[in-house]
């Protein structure tokens, strides 16, 4: 990270700084998310799961027993199609269901928990569902200890939604039984591979980007078009409930074996969910800093979902977005507001007019427990009035003399390979810094710090600009110098440009957490939690999801 973004679109967060320079160092290698999952077959997918025990791995060092839904065997195929892909026996959050509108879904459940654990189940609210198999429940079939239970239903319209146990939820879904299904519409608006869906999709392709979207309209209707997507699940755990769960299950298990007293086992769990005090935070089964690590990352065996969102500057990114665990959680994403286009699967239309959505407008958007929201988030540095991508129309450097044309909404955008593609034009070529040195237009409002000082942190890029090159922009260029040799010679380079070679990622980093603060901690240390960093990326960077 390179850059370093402007106090006008951070200042609403105290902790930024902070955390700014906490990620950059986090992020040397890049791992960036997509919305990965399992799929079950063309039309009538199959999935086959199972409900059992394992470990989840903390960031503070603790290893937690939970449990989750994972595949009995390997699901008919992954989507998108990731390194290092897998489906395990247990994960948390539990696989998530990638199936097509229309689909008839079925999913077998084998309660793989300990006996004691009793019964357990799911629910998949919102789908009109048809049980097979099992006993009777409180609120569906239940496959007894060791025993299966089917559930089918329509995959009646296109949006994202929870599942998760629908037995004794207090405890089995605090102990990590959630997951999510993500139905992707059957018909795909003609305006989604088309006009500007088309040529963002160009830009993508030119900088040598694979396409890892799960289809390229969240619902059937072409105010859903999306460029890239990010599927965020938050939950919580309490360590004394999953403790007191452990306990009881080897006691039992160690009375079955050896029972001096002679005193009936106890026969089911007694586990106290009340008072309930969390002290792990988490997005996608991971608390910060391990949420930024790679998909399928073979360090969190039973967390294979990650939180690490990056897109370049105007991409439609969708978000989907659920409250698991038991608690509301406010999920802040910043450098803009998120456009909700439906809940639960339920696209949010005007009354009067079908075309128009009619969702709100979210500064944050608050995971309430089993809530599925789907929203558009996009980046572009419009309003900030400099320009972010620092052109200087005086150097000598032909990298610095791109044009700007405004498309009908003000953007760049009728070229998709070029470098400041979607810049909004209104702000081209105004300067930020009063009296900058190196390659760097002045006459601007403010007078940015030396990039020289080192006081300013080892991660202080030298530049506030989005692009890798930072050398080139605080040593300069040379009148008349040879192409490619710009920032080459002359002045010492900022220190974070020393670290970091020019060629790597370097970005605007916004950081998506909880704005509730008790939740971006790991058992009250902070930085940890509900926490991730967001990277608006130059388009001279390649963005990677494969993994
Ligand atoms: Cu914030």
């Amino acid at each position: 990270m390179n850059s370093m973004p402007t106090k006008s679109v951070l200042a609403n967060c105290r902790a930024f700084s902070l955390l700014a320079m906490a990620a950059s160092g986090l992020l040397s290698t890049a791992a960036i998310a997509a919305a990965p999952g399992i799929t079950g077959g063309a039309s009538a997918p199959i999935f086959n799961l199972t409900a059992q025990p394992a470990y989840v791995s903390q960031p503070d060092g603790k290893m937690i027993y939970s449990w989750g839904y994972g595949c009995t065997s390997a699901p008919s195929g992954f989507a998108p199609a990731m390194t290092g892909a897998k489906c395990p026996t247990m994960q948390v959050p539990g696989p998530t269901l990638i199936v097509t509108e229309g689909d008839a879904v079925t999913v077998t459940l084998t309660n793989n928990l300990p006996a004691v654990a009793g019964n357990t189940s799911i629910l998949f609210p919102g789908f009109n569902v048809t049980t097979t198999g099992g006993v009777a429940g409180l609120l569906t079939r239940e496959a007894t200890p060791g025993n299966t239970v089917t559930y089918s239903f329509i995959a009646s319209s296109a949006g994202t939604r929870a599942y998760s146990s629908g037995t004794q939820g207090d405890l089995q879904v605090e102990m990590g039984l959630y997951g999510a299904v993500i139905v992707i519409p059957k018909t795909i608006p003609a305006a989604c591979t088309s006009g500007i869906a088309a040529s963002n999709l160009a830009a993508e392709k030119n900088n040598g980007e694979t396409d890892f979207r799960l289809a390229t309209a969240a619902y059937g209707h072409a105010k859903t078009c999306y460029d890239r997507e990010y599927l965020f699940q938050f939950s919580e755990i309490d360590p004394n409930v999953h403790t007191k769960a452990s306990e009881q299950i080897n006691a039992i298990a160690a009375c079955q074996i050896n029972n001096p007293t002679g005193n009936p086992c106890q026969t089911t769990l007694q586990v106290p969910t009340e008072p309930y005090h969390p002290a792990y935070f988490m997005i996608n089964g991971r608390s910060m800093p391990d949420d930024m690590d790679p998909n399928y990352a073979a360090q969190y065996p039973n967390q294979p979902y990650n939180g690490n969102p990056h897109m370049h500057p105007g991409e439609q990114v969708l978000l989907r977005i659920i409250g698991q665990g038991r608690w509301q959680h406010p999920f802040h994403e910043h450098g803009n507001h998120v456009r909700i286009l439906g809940r639960d699967g339920n696209l949010i239309l005007s009354a009067t007019d079908p075309n128009s959505l009619a969702g709100p407008l979210l500064f944050t958007t608050t995971t309430t427990p089993g809530l599925a929201m789907d929203g558009i988030f996009y980046f572009t540095g419009r309003g900030l009035n400099w320009d972010m991508y620092g052109h200087t129309p005086s150097s000598p450097d032909p990298a610095a003399q791109l044009s700007c044309t405004p498309d009908a909404n003000g953007y760049n955008t009728a070229d998709p390979t070029a470098l400041n593609y979607f810049e909004w034009c209104q702000d081209h070529n105004k300067p930020v810094q009063a009296n900058p040195f190196g390659d760097v237009g002045a006459g601007g409002p403010v007078t940015l710090p030396d990039p020289n000082l080192f006081a300013n942190g080892a991660w202080y890029g030298g530049s506030p600009y989005l692009g890798p090159d930072a050398t080139r922009r605080a040593t300069g260029c040379s009148p008349g110098a040879a192409a490619g040799s710009c920032g080459t010679t002359g002045t010492t380079r900022p220190s974070g440009t020393v670290a970091n070679s020019a060629s790597g990622e370097a970005g605007f980093a916004f950081m998506w957490h909880s704005h509730n603060e008790r939740e971006i901690t790991t058992s009250n240390i902070f930085p940890g939690g509900m926490l991730m960093m967001m990277l608006v990326d130059s388009r001279e960077f390649k963005i990677d999801e494969s993994f």
